[in-house]
């Protein structure tokens, strides 16, 4: 990045403070991973010049030769790694994906039902916050109080009682398998459309670790860069008879121009998911997030749901009497990230919580299996146990120092 490096140094250091950072630090944030220097190189290119308005051979502009290559590979790709009979690659986000699903399917004022946020849902699910709870009459169902775990007749009776248009199914923390086919069933005994948002599971799915719900749900949208590991955007997949409207409502709809450079990371990412290097990839995310909790279990901390089918786990911390806030920053300055967040009625609120969320995908990517799993949930327990001693943060960040330099990410970029 020499050209960066003359020409603006302040955002050349911020970038090079941010890659150092990403390699000392233990990066446990559930929906964050470490993509590959291909997916970055195809991110950084010129097709970030080119606009493209328009799908693959009917462009609003001249020129599209290659945007027509990229997004033709990217689509065939993506059917190739999820089964989908239609996808559309254009999505900025997982939210604009969401947004295009319900505007083309439901007018303002339709009833959804997604999980709570609270619960685990996205803000995209029907919270009062977003659009998706503004725009649409939306009705929030959680996970049964004592397990945790989704009660698949409430979600029945309640659909009855709300009739909702469109049932959301996915999460943004919800450490247990999906039954889409449960979903399926509830929406056919009340009409309504299912849409599954398996952005944080992509990854498993693609690797068949987890139930695909490409088969079984109206929609499945994603992002691209939690357990998929490619650039950050979003994707819409679903079944042919809804592809015009959908195509439609990305654009012209919601967006204008593709990101073809993003649509050209996707494209590499998707390739990089067909591997089986890939599958192995997802089942040690899956394994070392299973340490993790039985390692946390066998210690005597809460987790909610009892432990975890997928790369993510949730502590509860109401028995230690400490908010994930106070967690997450003292585990930050041991230089392991995490994030706070609400346990399912959770009656700290979202800006104290009252527990943290942990993933594995970032660590796994590094190369760490079940042994550096269990060095690093000691790690988390003792400062779990002492929450304000700032020697044993020191103490531990020397550790991780060392364990991050054994696991090294991104040394190209210091040659
Ligand atoms: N913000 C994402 C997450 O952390 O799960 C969801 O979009």
């Amino acid at each position: 990045m020499k050209h960066l490096h003359e020409f603006d140094p302040d955002i050349y250091n911020a970038i090079q403070q941010e890659a150092f950072n990403e390699s000392n630090r233990l990066v446990m944030i559930a929906s964050e991973n470490h993509v590959s220097r291909a997916v970055l190189e195809a991110q950084g290119c010129v097709l970030t010049n080119k606009y493209a308005e328009g799908y693959p051979h009917k462009r609003y502009y001249g020129g599209c030769e290659m945007a027509d290559v990229v997004e033709d590979l990217a689509i065939m790709r993506a059917k190739e790694l999820f089964g989908c009979e239609h996808v559309n690659v254009q999505s900025h986000s997982g939210s604009q994906a969401n947004m295009a699903v319900y505007m083309a399917m439901l007018k303002p004022g339709d009833t959804i039902m997604g999980l709570d946020l609270s619960c685990g849902g996205h803000l995209t699910h029907g919270s009062r916050v977003s659009f998706s709870g503004s725009v649409y009459n939306a009705v929030g169902y959680g996970v049964n109080k004592s397990t945790h775990v989704f009660d698949y007749d409430e979600l029945l009776s309640l659909a009855k009682t709300h009739k909702p248009k469109m049932i959301v199914c996915g999460a943004s923390a919800y450490p247990r398998t999906i039954d889409f086919k449960m979903f399926r069933d509830i929406a056919d005994e009340v009409g309504a459309y299912l849409l599954a948002d398996i952005a944080h599971i992509a990854g498993m799915v693609a690797a068949k670790l987890h139930p695909s719900p490409v088969d079984i749900c109206d929609f499945a949208t994603t992002t691209t860069h939690k357990t998929l590991r490619g650039p950050r955007g979003g994707m819409i997949m679903c079944k042919e008879k809804y592809a015009a409207a959908i195509d439609k409502m990305i654009f012209p709809g919601i967006q204008g121009g593709p990101l073809m450079h993003v649509i050209a990371a996707k494209a590499v990412c998707f390739k990089e998911a067909l591997s089986p290097e890939f599958v192995q990839y997802q089942q040690q995310v899956v394994k070392n997030a299973m340490v993790l909790a039985d390692e946390f279990m066998h210690y005597g901390l809460n987790l909610v749901s009892g432990g975890t089918d997928t790369h993510l786990l949730l502590i509860n911390l109401t028995s230690q009497g400490i908010t994930g806030k106070t967690i997450e920053d003292s585990l930050s300055k041991a230089n392991i990230i995490v994030n706070k967040n609400t346990i399912p009625y959770d009656t700290n609120g979202p800006v104290l919580t009252s527990g943290i969320r942990i993933g594995t995908p970032s660590l796994t990517t590094r190369g760490m299996k079940g042994e550096e799993m269990i060095m690093i949930g000691h790690w988390i327990e003792q400062v779990i146990a002492e929450p304000t001693n700032e020697e044993v943060f020191m103490d531990i960040k020397h550790q991780v120092l060392t364990l991050t330099e054994r696991f090294p990410i991104y040394e190209w970029m210091w040659r």
